[in-house]
């Protein structure tokens, strides 16, 4: 990693959420110079950019940066940019205070299809009181997608609820109470016996539209989806046709191809999916300048920084 200087130069750009991040990391590193996109500056004595959702072109004018954070725990936004150079470091968030959301919402999507809840609101349209067997939660079997920061916290929390829980991941994991899986031959097992599939996995070339008609026949018949990660990871048309045939019972989505959601898109008004708009799990600014500031600091001192990209697998 490049040293700092004792002064960094900083460039904040975060789609609306500018002047909350500078005020964020000038208490933390008081003797940086932090400027916003819309401030004057000279780009070529920017050192450090923080970005979400930058403008596209930005990067290109920035000739001496010496890593780019990222202000998610995505990178997506960033490592797609075709201006990036090859061996700029990337840095993301870790967890930030994100976990903590990530676990509510996916304990309350889950409860949603274990206890039928979307079989009572279809019926409270048609003023329908018909009750249903509760079902034992140990017998619901969840397949958590990814477990890195995010991922294994949902996991640890549904399976301490009580969930059969699994997960998936790149590279093999043991966590406590997790049967794990790692790598694509194990892909369709794990699929096998997920009731309930919930993706927390990067965006990466590998990753997108891992979820396909292919893979969905995989799943048991009946089983329902929860995606908060990236809208890219799963093929639209092919959750439709899944819906539709009644393979899949349901999908509960935070995150879609094209945000915000179309007003036409054939999501909103479809029985089976229930949409929120990518609030899973905000960004904190305490914890994440936290790890920013701490970061500068690691990369000015000549130690390598925590959260760093790797390059090469995109995430
Ligand atoms: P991490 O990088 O910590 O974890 C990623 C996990 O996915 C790891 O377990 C990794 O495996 C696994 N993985 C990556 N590629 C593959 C692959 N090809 N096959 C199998 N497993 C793979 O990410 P986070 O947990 O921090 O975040 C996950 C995603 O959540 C983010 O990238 C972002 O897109 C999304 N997000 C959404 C938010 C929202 O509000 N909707 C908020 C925050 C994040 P391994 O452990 O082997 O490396
Ligand atoms: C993130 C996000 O990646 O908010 O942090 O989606």
């Amino acid at each position: 990693m490049p040293t700092a200087n004792a002064t960094p130069n900083i460039l904040i750009s975060a789609a609306g959420e500018d002047a909350a991040w500078k005020k964020a990391l000038v208490e933390r590193l008081p003797k940086a110079n932090i400027v916003t996109g819309d401030e004057s500056y000279d780009p070529e004595t920017i050192d450090y950019a923080m970005f979400w959702k930058q403008p596209q072109g930005l990067i290109k004018t920035l000739p001496n940066l010496k890593a780019i954070f990222s202000l998610g725990a995505g990178v997506d936004h960033v490592v797609s940019s075709p201006s990036l150079p090859t061996h700029l470091p990337v840095i993301r968030l870790e967890d930030a205070g994100m976990a903590d959301q990530m676990v509510q919402y996916h304990l309350y999507a889950a409860l949603h299809f274990m206890r039928d809840f979307d079989a009572y609101s279809t019926q409270q349209a048609g003023a329908n009181w018909v009750q249903h067997d509760v079902a034992r939660i140990s017998k619901c079997r969840v397949g958590v997608m990814g477990l890195g920061a995010l991922g294994s916290a949902v996991a640890t929390s549904l399976s301490n609820l009580g969930f059969s829980v699994s997960g998936w991941s790149r590279s093999m994991k043991a966590i406590d109470g997790i049967t794990t899986y790692a790598g694509q031959e194990t892909l369709a097992e794990f699929l096998g016996q997920s009731d309930i599939l919930i993706c927390l996995l990067p965006r990466t070339p590998e990753t997108e539209n891992v979820l396909n008609s292919t893979t969905f026949s995989f799943l048991p018949k009946g089983a329902a989806i929860i995606n908060a990660a990236r809208g890219a990871m799963i093929t639209e048309a092919d959750l439709l046709r899944a819906l539709d045939t009644g393979h899949l019972r349901g999908a509960f989505l935070d995150v879609a191809v094209t945000e915000p959601l179309p007003e036409s898109h054939p999501f909103w008004d479809h029985p089976k999916i229930r949409i929120t708009p990518h609030i899973a799990a905000a960004t904190r600014f305490e914890e994440s300048a936290d790890q920013i500031a701490d970061n500068i600091v690691r990369i000015g001192n000549g130690e390598a920084p925590r959260g760093l990209v790797d390059r090469q697998i995109g995430y």
